[in-house]
């Protein structure tokens, strides 16, 4: 008997693993079915898109910040990993719950069709339409879900008799399908993308400044191999966002509005921005994310028009304090209106190291206020600028309990040697910044061994960072070396080490290095 107990087992295992299988099959069908309806609704989202968006829009901050520790610059990918993941383990789900359950599989599809529609009418501009692609979504799953449990179960199925060879007949079928559903899904894909920044990008020309910047000086760069070049090449830009797909955003068709607490209103084609006064300015940028010695910093020569020129222009009301930066992605960012005009560089840029502004820094255009942490001025992809109150509207990451105003910290950091090296003179160079103030000085420190003075590069603005460099006598063993700058108004870098949040990173970077 227990040959036959086994037996029914073996079966029984299988019943399970082909349902199973029918489940993720018929929810990939529904997937494909979303995805190329995403494609053919004009202005089409994905479902799956709009969940990541929503999640990463929706999940407590200090989630958020675990996923970023945790995934780094994967956790946009393991967000969409997980997304499929998780639908196609409800798909398994339900198709093992139709047979005894039929109405908890309906319910259990309708959520997910529910979630997914939720989600994306939670978009920026979202419209009725973007009920179809979750609906098409669920109708597919449904269909291809039952179409395979009656083959699996032996039933006749249109032309398809299986009759003997029905796990053979299921098995095609199911290949079948899951072929179909790639195919569907690569053409959804390609159909969202029909928008394509970069080629509208490619037919700009970009203005030249009113007055050009002189050409960086030679002195300002060391062009030592490890160490951070001064002009960060667009290339190699440290990206952050929230964008789990990247904005694609044509400059033919976009936009700018300036409004809010003002005496008028301003709309501007991208045409209307490319005919004012441009100004170059070299400004370094940083995320209020970067840990101490980290890379989310990068310097660039921007183009762009003054912010002062656009909002004298609508006049904003005495009591205002805050302009309120608006992506097209729905990102915002919230910077005190003092900063425009108190007579630093506050441009809304369209260029970028001499090239139009890269797609996944903002095309067509951004914000760059020089002192201040992306997290409250830099708006890529900005189509709204309204003057605003603090006390009436708090910006993305302020809502996540990041801090106000967002002042760019003193910092300094080490970038050679990368690693360990051999006992005698070793160079030891990096950066060091102190946005709005320059650097004045650069000390290094061995191990518990006086401060000694670094040598400077060509300072080329108050608001880029600056190179330093020092020869080390280094003698065999194992050692600690220490950075702190001097910021132009005097302050020395704090030694006391702070965490990102809420309010960026403070504390003197330190490298262990083994000399031989
Ligand atoms: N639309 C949009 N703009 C944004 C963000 C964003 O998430 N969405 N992030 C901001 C943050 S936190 C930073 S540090 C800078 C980074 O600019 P970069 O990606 O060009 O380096 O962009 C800012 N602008
Ligand atoms: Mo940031």
């Amino acid at each position: 008997m227990v040959g036959t107990d086994r037996l029914v087992g073996c079966a029984l295992m299988a019943d399970r693993a082909s349902t199973a299988a029918s489940g993720v099959i018929a929810a990939g069908a529904g997937l494909a079915a979303a995805e190329l309806a995403a494609g053919i609704v004009p202005n089409g989202r994905s479902p799956v898109v709009a969940v990541g968006d929503f999640l990463i829009h929706h999940i407590p901050g200090p989630m958020e910040r675990w996923a970023i520790r945790t995934f780094g610059h994967n956790d946009k990918a393991a967000l969409i990993v997980g997304t499929l993941l998780a639908l196609a383990l409800l798909g398994a789900l339900a198709a093992n719950l139709q047979r005894a359950r039929p109405s908890a599989a309906a319910t259990l599809v309708v959520v997910i069709a529910a979630a997914g529609t939720l989600a994306a009418l939670a978009e920026q501009d979202a419209g009725p339409l973007d009920i179809l692609p979750p609906a098409a979504g669920a109708l597919a799953a449904v269909t291809v879900l039952t179409w395979l449990r009656r083959l699996d179960d032996g039933e006749p199925v249109g032309p398809l008799r299986p009759e003997a060879s029905s796990r053979r007949t299921f098995l095609l079928a199911g290949t079948a399908a899951a072929a179909v559903s790639a195919a569907a899904v690569a053409a959804g894909r390609a159909l969202q993308l029909r928008v394509d920044a970069a080629a509208s990008r490619a037919k700009v020309v970009l203005p030249k400044a009113a007055k050009p910047l002189p050409a960086i000086p030679a002195g300002a760069d060391f062009r030592m191999p490890g160490l951070t070049s001064f002009v960060t090449p667009n290339r190699s830009f440290y990206r952050i966002d929230t964008a789990l797909v990247i904005p694609q955003v044509e400059a033919e068709s976009w936009e700018l509005r300036i409004h809010g607490r003002t005496k008028r209103e301003l709309v501007l084609t991208y045409d209307d921005l490319l005919q004012r006064p441009m100004v170059e300015a070299d400004i370094t940028i940083a995320c209020v994310s970067n840990e101490v010695g980290d890379h989310l910093i990068g310097n660039a020569r921007w183009l762009g028009v003054r912010l002062a020129d656009l909002l004298n222009e609508v006049e904003p009301d005495a009591g205002a304090d805050q302009l309120i930066g608006r992506s097209v992605d729905g990102f915002t960012t919230g910077a005190p209106l003092r900063s425009i005009f108190d007579g630093r560089d506050a441009l809304v840029v369209v260029g970028m190291n001499g090239e139009p502004l890269p797609v996944r820094h903002g095309f067509p255009a951004r914000v760059v206020i020089a002192g201040l942490y992306g997290y409250v001025s830099a708006t890529k992809w900005v189509k709204e600028l309204e003057v605003s109150r603090f006390a009436d509207y708090d910006a993305y990451w302020i809502q996540r309990a990041w801090a106000l105003p967002g002042p760019i910290k003193l910092e300094s950091r080490i970038d050679v040697p990368g690693g360990d090296v051999k006992a005698g003179p070793v160079p030891v160079a990096g950066v060091a910044w102190a946005q709005g103030r320059g650097i004045a000085g650069v000390e290094v420190q061995v191990d518990d061994g006086p401060w000694q003075q670094a040598e400077l590069a060509e300072q080329v603005g108050l608001d880029t960072w600056r190179q330093w460099r020092w020869t080390w006598q280094a003698r065999p063993g194992d050692h600690e070396l220490r950075v702190r700058a001097t910021a132009g108004d005097g302050e020395l870098q704090p030694e006391q080490r702070t965490p990102p949040f809420p309010a960026g990173a403070t504390g003197w970077h330190t490298r262990y290095v083994t000399a031989s």
